[in-house]
Order: C-alpha cells, then sequence, then structure tokens
C-alpha cells in the first residue's frame, strides 16, 4: 500500500490530519489512546512475567536479563514475544481499538510481524542507540510501523523513544561496521547526515502510544528515574508488504492478519535495501548486541 492507498480508505480512529501527519513526519504520538481496563489487563500480565523472571538467571530466548538481575531484584531488559506467553498480548492487539488505529496507517488488511516487551529498567535501563527497524526486517515496501504502548507515565528522565522526523524519506543507512559486523545501529559518520537534534521524544501518560513506520530514525537514552519504563512494542505491516529474511523472534502469530484479508499481490517497492545477517542459527537481541555481549542462547 501507498500513503495514498492508505488514506484513501475513511479514518476508523484517528483523524485524517493524524494519518497525514504520519506519513510526512514518519511518526505518531497518541497520548493516553487507552482504555482503563486495557491497561490493567496488560499491566496484570506484565507482572505476573516479572515474577517468571525471578528463576531465570541466564538470558534465553524468551528473557533478555540486565547484567545484575536476580531473584530478589529483577532487572528485565526485554522479553521477546510476549503474546506468546499470555494471550491477553494478542487480544490486546486484535479485540480493542488498536487494531483499527493500525488500519488507518496501514490499510484495510493489516498483519503481525513480531512483538517485544522492552522495559527500561529503573536507574539504567539500557540506551538504545539510533538505528531504523528496516535492516532488522527488510519488506518488500515500507508500510510496515512499529507501536509501542507505554504501560505507564513516561517522562523524560525515563528513557522516552526519540524519533527524527522526516528521516524515513532519506535513505536506509548501514548498520555494520567497517569491518562487516552487524551492530544493530547507524555508525557516527553517517549519524553526521542525520538530523539527531531535531529529534522528537515523544513522553506521555500510560496508555500513550508512538508509531513510528520501519524506516525512520529512532533510540532511546538511558532511564535515570526511580521508575522502570515498560513499553510494549508490536510489528505490523500492510497485508501486501512482505518479509523476506528470517524473523528471529519467533511467534506463533507471525504474519496472522488483525484487520481484513491476507494480501494476492504483494506491493514492492524499488528502493535498494540492507539485509540483515543470517540469525536462522542464533540471534542476539538489539540490548545484548549493541552493548556487545555475548548471547549465544538468543
Ligand atoms: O525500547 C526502546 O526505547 C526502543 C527499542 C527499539 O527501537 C527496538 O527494539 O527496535
Ligand atoms: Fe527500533
Amino acid at each position: 500500500m501507498t500513503p495514498e492507498d492508505i488514506l484513501s480508505h475513511p479514518p476508523r480512529v484517528l483523524t485524517q490530519k493524524q494519518r497525514e501527519s504520519y506519513f510526512e513526519t514518519g511518526y505518531l504520538l497518541v497520548e493516553k489512546f487507552l482504555e482503563d481496563a486495557w491497561l490493567e489487563r496488560l499491566r496484570a500480565s506484565v507482572d505476573k512475567l516479572v515474577e517468571r523472571s525471578r528463576t531465570v538467571t541466564q538470558s534465553d530466548s524468551v528473557f533478555d536479563l540486565e547484567p545484575g538481575h536476580t531473584a530478589d531484584d529483577p532487572r528485565l531488559r526485554r522479553v521477546s514475544s510476549p503474546n506468546d506467553e499470555d494471550v491477553t498480548f494478542w487480544n490486546y492487539v486484535v479485540e480493542s481499538r488498536l487494531g483499527d488505529l493500525l488500519a488507518d496507517l496501514l490499510g484495510p488488511d493489516v498483519k503481525f510481524h513480531q512483538s517485544k516487551l522492552n522495559f527500561k529498567w529503573a536507574k539504567g535501563g539500557t540506551e538504545v542507540k539510533w538505528h531504523q527497524d528496516a535492516p532488522f526486517f527488510p519488506h518488500t515496501n515500507p508500510a510496515v510501523l512499529t507501536v509501542g504502548t507505554y504501560l505507564y507515565d513516561c517522562g523524560m528522565d525515563q528513557g522516552p523513544l526519540g524519533v527524527v522526523p522526516g528521516s524515513h524519506e532519506t535513505e536506509i543507512f548501514d548498520h555494520y561496521d567497517s569491518e562487516g559486523n552487524w551492530t544493530g545501529h547507524i555508525g557516527e559518520e553517517d549519524l553526521k547526515r542525520v538530523a539527531t537534534n531535531k529529534a522528537e521524544y515523544l513522553c506521555g501518560p500510560a496508555g500513550s502510544l508512538t508509531l513510528h513506520n520501519y524506516r525512520t530514525v529512532h533510540g532511546s537514552e538511558p532511564n535515570r528515574s526511580d521508575a522502570g519504563r515498560p513499553l510494549l512494542l508490536n510489528v505490523l505491516s500492510a497485508a501486501d508488504a512482505m518479509p523476506y529474511t528470517y524473523n528471529p523472534l519467533k511467534t506463533k502469530y507471525y504474519q496472522q492478519c488483525v484487520r481484513g484479508k491476507p494480501a494476492k499481490w504483494a506491493h514492492h517497492d524499488g528502493r535498494p535495501h540492507l539485509i540483515p545477517p543470517d540469525w536462522s542459527g542464533g540471534y542476539t537481541s538489539i540490548f545484548a548486541l549493541q552493548q556487545k555481549e555475548k548471547n549465544d542462547a538468543a
């Protein structure tokens, strides 16, 4: 789907202005979108996952632990594919108004790619360096986005998601270093071409949504506050945007439609794409990778 195709369908949840702003800037903040009932259900499910993590001593394919994680003082970086661990996370995407909002930005046929729950624990929670999501999971066209749901209030000192307006319309940046190692972030030289000084930091009360196109340059700082910043991230695409590299975040809902129907024809845009490493033999999370840790289990 092109932005014009998508915008030709009447809006369901967003205003036409919000949709146009997303396509122009590559991101959108929707404050306090979630009803309290959903917020409570999601928080309860997150609490259960944190409880489960107490018995985990080493990062694995579900739990990505910060150094220093213990049973008494859990410090989680990420839960991979939370939808597969607790159906509440999946129901949220399919049953809440979120699915309709996604159709406003991706077209009537919307499918699921992957999900993760990034915690950014209090006092330290890891930074995420400037990167694009597109090099992690290239698709045949750019109708692909990540929606973040803030489960608690997120202010400036909690490491909110930062986005560079307009960067989705520039280039796909190299996420390998000069020796050909995948770093998962944009190198220093290339960053000079990115207007990070114009970055917008998306803060908001609990239940707010961040949406960014998968070509948009984004990142976040460490969490310097006393309060955690659990951010539920779901990646979705238009049904006609087809991924063509290995998806390391395995999920039983892979490519399942959350609105509309599967595509008969794939849509291709002609721009070049960076190919990620072949992760079929093992994956290192963006955090472990950017912090240069070894994590063979993930
Ligand atoms: O948790 C964050 O602040 C951003 C994470 C992110 O961009 C990613 O996991 O791709
Ligand atoms: Fe990202």
